[in-house]
């Protein structure tokens, strides 16, 4: 029989008894940062609160927001909450958006963040009897080091093949016979583009599930990623500030990620008004550390935009589930004044039988913001449609329109013309804020 969960005393716990480890863990973390940080301390005494106000989880709400900008602003040791003598790890954001952010962490640390990943591992049918090839990018990247470290804690045979090379991870994978693949779901569409075009067919690869996430992506990109590859596609949550992958997993109910909630509370506020919203509703995750010894966050704005919910999951976990990101809500675009996630138009594009190859566009010109979509064709595609492209732009352009409101000017492009992505993809070059 599979083991079907990695700590069954947490994952199956009853939210009453999760509720008091929540709480007992919280208060302690809360007297350690203020203990710690001096930039912690001053954000609570400046609401007049010390320790002895917060007394159970309840009380988060008493504490101030931490955002991005106080991360950056702390650059690199503002908010290390312990000696850096016991801080034996640092990784890193890639700082495409800004300045880098530098996490720090202890050997415990590390230990919980693998038996987090590891958790994901199990849910995803992995056992020590799993060849799990990991080709997330390894170096200050979280994705690598921490699908690395669940696979060996699950007993796995790892395969830190890293990102990139994809002939060598294609090598590796058929002579090694790879069962769990985890890397970017773009990365994996295009391995699985790769094998299709070197006359594999998913039936003889030996994968069967794949550990997919760091970016946005859709149901309908999913069900093209099991297709092509032969596989069940699980979602994997998380960010660098809060560890890296698996704050939140996907089991075989495939509906939404059960969070890791002995270490990481979760809210939903309204991103407006930083009001905390009721279970269900859609609004910004915010996430607070309840085990961190480093680098804990209390109550840390994610910016991305979800929903939480504790409906009944059939596998069994208590652990409350988050919806599918659609992206953050510093990703969201507003085009004439309408907002539009990539999301949407990916849903659209892979409706209407197109690949996961597409690029966004966005400029303004005479004052009026512009949308073009550039959507890849494969060679059997393109051959077929060179005498009528305008007529299949028009009718995707006008599907598109249906679901955001808005015309943008499609382009069918030629096949191999849209950049590949071996890590997270990028799926909108606004140009508009290129001129500003
Ligand atoms: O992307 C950590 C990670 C590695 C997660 C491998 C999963 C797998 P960062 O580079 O700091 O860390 O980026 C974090 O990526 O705030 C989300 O906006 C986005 N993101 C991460 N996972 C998902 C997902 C890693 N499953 C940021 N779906 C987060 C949608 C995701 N967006």
């Amino acid at each position: 029989m599979e083991k079907r969960y990695y700590q069954p005393g947490i994952e199956t716990m009853s939210v009453e008894d999760m509720k008091k480890l929540q709480s007992e863990r919280f208060v302690k973390q809360v007297k350690h940062v203020y203990d710690n940080v001096p930039y912690y301390q001053k954000l609570m005494n400046d609401k007049g609160l010390t320790p002895d106000d917060i007394n159970s989880i309840d009380d988060i709400t008493k504490l101030p927001f931490l955002t991005k900008a106080d991360l950056r602003d702390q650059y690199p040791y503002g908010l290390l909450a312990t000696d850096l003598k016991n801080c034996v790890r640092i990784q890193s954001t890639s700082g495409t958006t800004g300045r880098r952010v530098v996490a720090f962490y202890t050997q415990e640390d590390i230990d919980i963040w693998e038996d987090c990943c590891a958790r994901a591992i199990v849910a995803a049918g992995g056992t020590n009897e799993d060849v799990c090839h990991v080709c997330y990018g390894y170096g200050l990247f979280t994705g690598g080091p921490g699908l690395n470290g669940g696979s060996h804690k699950v007993g796995c045979l790892t395969l830190p093949m890293s990102s990139g090379n994809t002939e060598r991870q294609i090598q590796f994978m058929m002579d090694l016979k790879s069962t769990i693949l985890c890397c970017t779901p773009s990365y994996a569409a295009y391995i699985g583009e790769t094998l299709r075009e070197k006359g594999y067919k998913p039936e003889d690869n030996s994968l069967k599930a794949g550990i997919f996430g760091a970016e946005p992506w859709t149901e309908e990109m999913r069900q093209d990623i099991e297709k092509t590859l032969g596989i069940k596609a699980y979602d994997i949550y998380g960010l660098t500030e809060t560890s890296g992958p698996g704050v939140a997993f996907e089991c075989e109910e495939q509906s939404g990620m059960h969070i890791n909630e002995d270490h990481f509370y979760a809210e939903i506020i309204d991103p407006e008004t930083g009001e905390v919203l009721p279970e269900g509703e859609k609004g910004e995750l915010v996430f607070t550390s309840l085990t961190k010894d480093a680098f804990p966050l209390i109550r840390y704005r994610t910016r991305d935009i979800c929903v939480l919910s504790r409906k009944k999951c059939s596998c069994g976990r208590t652990l409350i589930k988050m919806s599918k990101p659609m992206g953050r809500s510093d990703d969201m675009l507003i085009i004439r004044g309408v907002n539009v996630f990539p999301s949407q138009i990916e849903t659209v594009l892979l409706n209407m039988g197109y690949t996961p190859n597409y690029q966004i566009e966005v400029d303004r010109i005479n004052n009026t913001d512009t949308l073009d979509i550039n959507v890849e064709l494969t060679p059997e595609e393109y051959e077929n449609s060179k005498s009528s492209l305008e007529v299949h732009e028009k009718k995707l352009a006008t599907a598109i329109k249906t679901m955001l409101g808005i015309s943008p000017k499609v382009h069918l492009v030629a096949p191999k013309t849209i950049v590949r992505s071996e890590g997270k993809a990028v799926r909108v070059i606004d140009h508009r804020k290129l001129h500003d």
